[in-house]
């Protein structure tokens, strides 16, 4: 009779906490779609300074107004325009979107992508 009743004991502590460990499982899961809701990935270009997904002479004058103090450049933006990879924006950065625009093919990194989440 104690054998049995240990057995059963034991049985039901098994059950207890594989229904334990299924339930927190099914809490984390849970809170792993609160925490990363979905959001959509931007892609972005650099060259493209004003970010309508082109490189144009836009870009360019946009990059002139913001060394001039006209506008501020969003994060996007100014990645976006620092072409040449130096961590800076200036006249460098200028240039070389006008040089891209006339068909000069330097080295930068105008027209390659990277993503803003
Ligand atoms: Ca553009
Ligand atoms: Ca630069």
């Amino acid at each position: 009779m104690k054998n049995k009743i240990v057995k059963i004991s034991v049985c039901f502590t098994a059950v207890f906490f594989t229904i334990a460990i299924v339930a927190a499982s099914m809490v984390n899961a849970v809170e792993i779609e609160e925490v990363l809701p979905e959001e959509e990935a931007t892609m972005r270009y650099y060259g493209d300074a004003d970010l309508d997904g082109q490189i144009t002479m836009m870009d360019v004058i946009t990059v002139q107004k913001a060394l001039a103090g006209v506008i501020t450049l969003s994060f996007a933006a100014l990645k976006n325009s620092d072409v040449n990879g130096d961590k800076a924006i200036d006249d460098d950065d200028v240039k070389l979107i006008q040089r891209y625009l006339a068909g000069c093919n330097d080295s930068t990194l105008i027209g390659k992508m990277w993503i803003e989440l």
